[in-house]
């Protein structure tokens, strides 16, 4: 029996719409007019299952341009369209060669490989990406519906994403990258980085193969653009973007089907007939300098010359049929293949035996499973891999059989196929060492090892994928819906006032820099405004009230300032430590405090200090702050990204934390939030109103904790969890004033 795919297929009431720079079929050009063929690669191999299920529509380009008035070519397309969901977009020649074969093939291929030495700019180039972005934006836009599901893929189509939120902004819009995403210091060379993010954040869902690639883009995101983001989520102009890592998977149901045919079966006894005895190492790739050939062949050259006993033996196959030849490194690659090929089958060759058998076009999938099942080998050696199919197929299609897999180190793959002989590409003579292995490995280990491979290869499969694909969109752009309709609006004074009035006890949290008072270009000097203390004196004497003062502030501070003042509770250090004013003890949050990390973080600021003049390192009992208000601001905000970064390597697995502050960078240790405040003091005093004003990202814990009903205040204009929003400190301390004279009035 067939094993089963175990994931059932993804059905999705909503229509998909599928955009990638290649439809599934590419038309060529022949003597007896337009031709379609089946497109190769990973993309559609993995793409053209889902689609089939789903019965959506998939837009993108058919391959060769030109002839736009000839009628032939027009009907087949229009064909395409009617009978079998694909609308090709007609891109004009010229367009096309630049922009495929310049910023996306020249600049973006191999900038996010990491070939950086490779790479090649013209601001030609990046028009024409841009121009054909938009082209594809306008045709998506002529066939969108109400509620369609935009699913865009690649790097050919990186702005996509934001020319469609502009155009029709409640579109909800995924994005899956297929290819690695680059180091943030590598991702910095890129010409045009800043449009780059930009148009890609326009998603409300952006997938990577790995969760390396996703923390590389999140790194880059807060270099380039200094956003912040969480493990999950990115906030861009007002809005969340979701992240995810989701690893892209086969359809292994239609390997093992073919498995099964009369056909492949009998293909996969000619094949053993003609290789007789000799073992079958097997190696597809499309000839590209990601993939590592001719690092392949020169460690199979290694290992012949190292071991004779060999000869005659095995076999290697080598599929790569040439692509992208109008580059000229390409066209070099092929070279050096072709080179190699002909020095191995040279000097080990016999009239009986040639080692390296080169097959330089596209297989078809009946031929490439028998070959899959015939391999005991299959070596996949990529020097970098957005994943690497040509792994998961082929364990599809060794079930049962006893085949190695030689997997290289940086295919995405190899995060999930931990079982393969694992080889690092570049060293070749351990690469060779690790074929050796991998030829004298015992059946019964490479029965184990297959056995969990294969498993896995089933249950992360294309439908598991494409599933899980579009639940994350969906909750995604859910999120961004209510997130929208949650936006803080305006604060109704009148209905604070009355609900104020009516309530029997009250419970206010009030943050102090940028809240209370405006900010100054040091925090001493930014004394409390006139006035401020007796409003806050007035608030916190009335007894069926309790006021907090809920400050980023080290303590000593807060005492001088507001400690005289009768009733008010002081929380220091983002709530660290707390001030019953009863007792006028300070008691920390948590028993415990980690000792002697600041000797560690310390020098990396003073780092930061050194190079940015007019910056500073306030040190807190509880957290280190980099300030850096008076420094020239863009120069200041790219040194901030820069500390945020190093230091979220540097904490990672500890208890501290790094948070940007208005013009801070903040590290202290993860407890001391204001959220931790709110719970201690509901505990204490159990309040039916309760109200929260703050304006920077540390009183979003404060505007978190609370429940929906509270009145939780944003000061400002920046998007925030609060339901309401004043203008600036002048006006909070007007609702205070006005505050404190209805509790009088009221004569509670
Ligand atoms: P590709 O660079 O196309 O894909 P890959 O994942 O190896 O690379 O997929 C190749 C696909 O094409 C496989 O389905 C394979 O069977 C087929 N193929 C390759 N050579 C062939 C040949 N000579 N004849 C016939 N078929 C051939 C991009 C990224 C990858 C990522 C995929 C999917 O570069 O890293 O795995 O997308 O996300």
């Amino acid at each position: 029996m067939l094993p089963k795919s175990e994931s059932p297929p993804l059905v999705s009431e909503r229509r998909i719409v599928v955009v990638s720079n290649r439809l599934p079929l590419t038309l060529r050009r022949t003597e007896q007019g337009w031709r379609a063929e089946a497109s190769t690669g990973g993309l559609v191999s993995a793409m053209r299952p889902v689609l089939e299920q789903t019965g959506g529509l998939w837009i993108g380009w058919p391959g060769e341009s030109g002839g736009q008035a000839d009628a032939p070519r027009r009907e087949l397309l229009a064909g395409w369209e009617r009978d079998q969901q694909l609308a090709a977009i007609e891109i004009p020649d010229e367009l096309a060669r630049k922009f495929y074969y310049g910023y996306a093939n020249q600049t973006l291929w191999p900038l996010f490989h990491e070939f950086p030495s490779r790479l090649r700019f013209d601001p030609e180039g990046w028009d024409a990406y841009v121009e054909a972005n938009r082209r594809f934006r306008d045709a998506v836009l002529e066939r969108l519906r109400p509620g369609d599901l935009v699913w865009v893929h690649d790097y050919h189509l990186m702005l996509l994403p934001q020319l469609l939120r502009e155009a029709a902004p409640d579109t909800t819009i995924g994005f899956f990258l297929h290819i690695p995403f680059p180091s943030p210091n590598l991702f910095r060379v890129l010409p045009r980085r800043e449009e780059l993010l930009r148009g890609l954040l326009g998603a409300d869902l952006i997938a990577f193969q790995t969760h390396g690639h996703l923390q590389h883009f999140r790194a880059s995101v807060l270099r380039v653009l200094g956003l912040d983001s969480r493990m999950d989520r990115i906030q861009a102009s007002g809005r969340f973007v979701r992240i995810e890592a989701l690893p892209i998977g086969i359809a292994p149901e239609s390997f093992t089907r073919l498995l099964a045919k009369k056909a492949v079966r009998k293909s996969l006894a000619d094949l053993r007939k003609r290789f007789k005895a000799r073992r079958i190492l097997l190696a597809v790739d499309r000839l590209d300098y990601t993939k590592g050939i001719p690092e392949r062949l020169r460690a199979f050259r290694r290992l012949l010359r190292k071991s004779p006993a060999l000869h005659g033996q095995v076999v290697l196959i080598q599929i790569a049929p040439p692509s992208r030849e109008r580059i000229e490194g390409y066209r070099e690659l092929r070279r050096e293949v072709n080179e190699l090929v002909g020095e191995i089958n040279g000097e080990f060759g016999t009239p009986h035996w040639t080692p390296v058998v080169f097959i330089r076009r596209g297989v078809s999938r009946p031929e490439l499973v028998a070959l899959y099942a015939a391999a005991e080998v299959c070596w996949v050696s990529p020097l970098r891999d957005g994943m690497n199919l040509v792994a998961k197929e082929y364990v599809a299609c060794q079930r049962g059989e006893a085949g190695v897999l030689l997997l290289s180190e940086f295919a995405g793959a190899a995060a999930e196929m931990g079982e393969a002989l694992l080889v690092n590409p570049y060293d070749e003579e351990r690469m060779a060492a690790a074929l050796e292995r991998g030829l004298e490995m015992p059946a019964e280990e490479r029965r184990e090892r297959m056995g969990a491979l294969f498993g896995r290869v089933l249950r992360n499969d294309a439908h598991a994928w494409s599933r899980r694909f579009v639940q994350e969109l969906r909750e995604a752009a859910a999120a961004r819906l209510s997130a929208l309709s949650e936006a803080p609006r305006a604060l109704p004074w009148e209905e604070l006032l009355e609900a104020y009035r009516s309530a029997k006890r009250r419970l206010l949290f009030l943050d102090y820099d940028g809240t209370l008072a405006a900010f100054a270009n040091r925090p001493l000097e930014a004394t409390p405004p006139e006035g401020l203390r007796s409003v806050l004196g007035q608030l916190s004497t009335r007894p069926e009230q309790r006021v907090v003062l809920v400050s980023g502030r080290p303590r000593p501070q807060l005492e001088t300032w507001f400690g005289g003042i009768e009733g008010l509770w002081l929380a220091a250090e983002h709530g660290a430590v707390v001030r019953d004013p009863a007792s006028r003890q300070w008691t920390p949050l948590h028993a415990s405090a980690p000792s002697g990390w600041k000797a560690r973080v310390q020098p990396v600021l003073d780092h930061f200090v050194d190079r940015t003049p007019g910056s500073f390192v306030e040190e807190k009992e509880y957290s280190l702050v980099w300030h850096y208000r008076m420094c020239e601001p863009d120069f200041g905000d790219w040194l901030a990204n820069e500390l945020l970064a190093t230091l979220e390597e540097l904490l990672s697995e500890t208890e501290l934390r790094a948070v940007r502050g208005q013009k801070a960078v903040e590290v202290r240790l993860a407890w001391a939030n204001k959220g931790e405040v709110v719970s201690r003091m509901e505990a204490l005093w159990p309040a039916d109103f309760r109200m929260a004003i703050g304006d920077d990202r540390t009183d979003e814990d404060l505007f978190e904790r609370l429940s929906s009903d509270a009145w939780t205040i944003h000061v400002g204009h920046r998007h925030s969890l609060a339901r309401f929003r004043l203008e600036n400190p002048a006006a909070v301390r007007g609702l205070l004033g006005q505050l404190a004279e209805t509790a009088v009035a009221s004569g509670t």
